[in-house]
């Protein structure tokens, strides 16, 4: 069958996070077995990173099947096809070989794709895969089923043999580890539930728009994460004297802006910060294995932090007497505000105290008389205090705060009330935590567009 080249281009405005709903729809009908019914054969494609652009390499018996396949590529922007069976070789070879410039075996993007589909993700790139929880899906359960659980990565996912891997403790250590899973089961297990929270959670309502992931409000989930306290591993190590300072580096790496060869995933953390915190170097989510997306075999699990710091595929945990000065650390996460002409920066850490609507959804019908408006909040500083709903401006109402009090989990809330009049209705939510922070009208805008907890509201309509 005959080899094409297609090449999609869509402007920055139409595809996908500003209309995730039509984002996912397209992003089905481009995977593998959607193509295949429609008589094509996806052999590869990859997402330009930041161009808005796609390319695909596709065989189909005649160019009209292409074509058909590739309409509502063309109602989102520019299609390019190009017959390509004279570098064929060449165009395959490039394909199938590994991207990364080491020995790291890869997940298989379109199967990680594919799958996060299926559980109902709002996929944002394929290449690395980022996809959030859509809002009304954050009500459920007390956890995120694991499917559903938001993803963020930086870079291709690691597939890491159990059986191979070794997480190494090195640095200013009485004694050099090298674990292995059995080892690391063992050792006191511990179970947390944790809520999870990209910096960039929110980031695409930032005005003016910053660049970086565009998420909605999705970028945040809970599990109960099982794993083994990471003090208990680094008492096994034993610190040596002014071993203060620790760097978690993840398995996966990639090329980044301003650095000329490949950065790995890493991140630091102070000896204070991990106490405060109750890290914990995890192996199961919500009772499962972690999946290969969210870490597996082990991550680290820093509670009330923004998810960053919670570093997947962890390999390695060099202890020094320095501050960790990676590219993740010191130029990425970083909130750059500028206060009357003057810069000001603060690094990236507990998460704000945030509420969000599960319920009514946006644009949602509702009918007149009683109804529940719920959602959940969460505070990286201590639990939720209060929450606290306007309707149409109104004055704020209490809402009930549902379920156990855990702090550095989400809680859920919910306010029973009439609704008299039909029309358009506003609702909004405001959380306050025991720290006594609460939300702002309008987070600030920062440069990176990280932290935006501004008030959600919801508008809805009661017929
Ligand atoms: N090794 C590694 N760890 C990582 C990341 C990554 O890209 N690589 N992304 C971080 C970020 S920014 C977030 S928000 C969370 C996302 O975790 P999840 O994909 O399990 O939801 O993982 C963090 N840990
Ligand atoms: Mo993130």
């Amino acid at each position: 069958m005959p080899l094409f080249i297609v090449h999609h281009q869509h402007s920055p405005g139409t595809f996908p996070a500003h209309d995730p709903v039509k984002g996912v729809k397209l992003l089905n009908h481009l995977s593998r077995p959607s193509a295949a019914r429609h008589g094509v054969l996806i052999k590869a494609e990859a997402v330009a990173q930041g161009s808005h652009s796609l390319l695909l390499i596709a065989e189909a018996a005649d160019e009209s099947i292409l074509e058909a396949y590739l309409a509502p590529l063309r109602e989102a922007g520019q299609v390019e096809v190009t017959l390509a069976t004279s570098w064929a070789a060449v165009v395959s070879g490039g394909c199938d070989a590994s991207p990364m410039d080491d020995s790291t075996a890869l997940l298989d993007p379109a199967d990680a794709c594919q799958d996060a589909i299926e559980a109902g993700l709002l996929i944002h790139r394929v290449h690395p895969l980022n996809g959030e929880t859509s809002v009304p899906d954050l009500a459920g359960g007390a956890v995120m089923p694991n499917g559903r659980f938001y993803l963020r990565n930086h870079f291709d996912i690691p597939s890491l043999d159990r059986d191979a891997y070794r997480l190494s403790v090195a640095g200013l250590v009485e004694r050099p580890l090298s674990l292995c899973m059995r080892e690391l089961h063992n050792l006191h297990a511990e179970s947390l539930v944790v809520t999870l929270e990209c910096a960039g959670n929110g980031r695409s309502l930032f005005e003016p728009t910053v660049s970086g992931e565009a998420w909605g409000l999705g970028a945040v989930s809970t599990a109960e994460w099982t794993g083994v306290p990471l003090m208990e591993v680094l008492e096994r190590a034993g610190l040596q004297p002014g071993a203060t300072e620790f760097t978690f580096r993840g398995a996966d790496s990639g090329l980044v802006d301003g650095h000329g060869t490949p950065v790995r995933f890493e991140r630091g953390l102070s000896l204070d910060q991990i106490r405060e915190a109750g890290a914990l170097l995890a192996y199961e989510m919500n009772g499962e294995p972690l999946s290969s997306p969210h870490g597996y075999p082990l991550r680290l699990i820093v509670p009330g932090w923004y998810a960053v710091a919670s570093v997947k595929w962890l390999t390695e945990i060099v202890v020094t007497d320095q501050p960790c000065k990676a590219h993740y650390q010191t130029e990425k996460y970083w909130f750059h505000w500028v206060r009357n002409g003057q810069d000001e920066r603060a690094p990236v850490e507990l998460m704000n105290v945030r509420a969000l609507i599960s319920s009514p959804d946006e644009g949602e019908c509702l009918p007149l008389g009683e109804i529940a408006i719920r959602g959940v909040a969460w505070s990286g500083a201590g639990c939720i205090s209060r929450v606290d709903v306007s309707l149409d401006g109104g004055p704020w109402r209490e809402a009930r705060l549902v379920g156990e009090r855990r702090p550095s989990s989400w809680q859920w809330w919910e306010l029973i009330t009439r609704l008299e009049h039909t029309g358009p209705l506003t609702v909004r939510a405001r959380a306050t935590d025991t720290a006594g922070r609460t939300q702002p009208e309008r987070a600030e805008w920062n440069r990176l567009g990280y932290g935006n907890n501004s008030i959600h509201s919801v508008a809805a309509r009661v017929i």
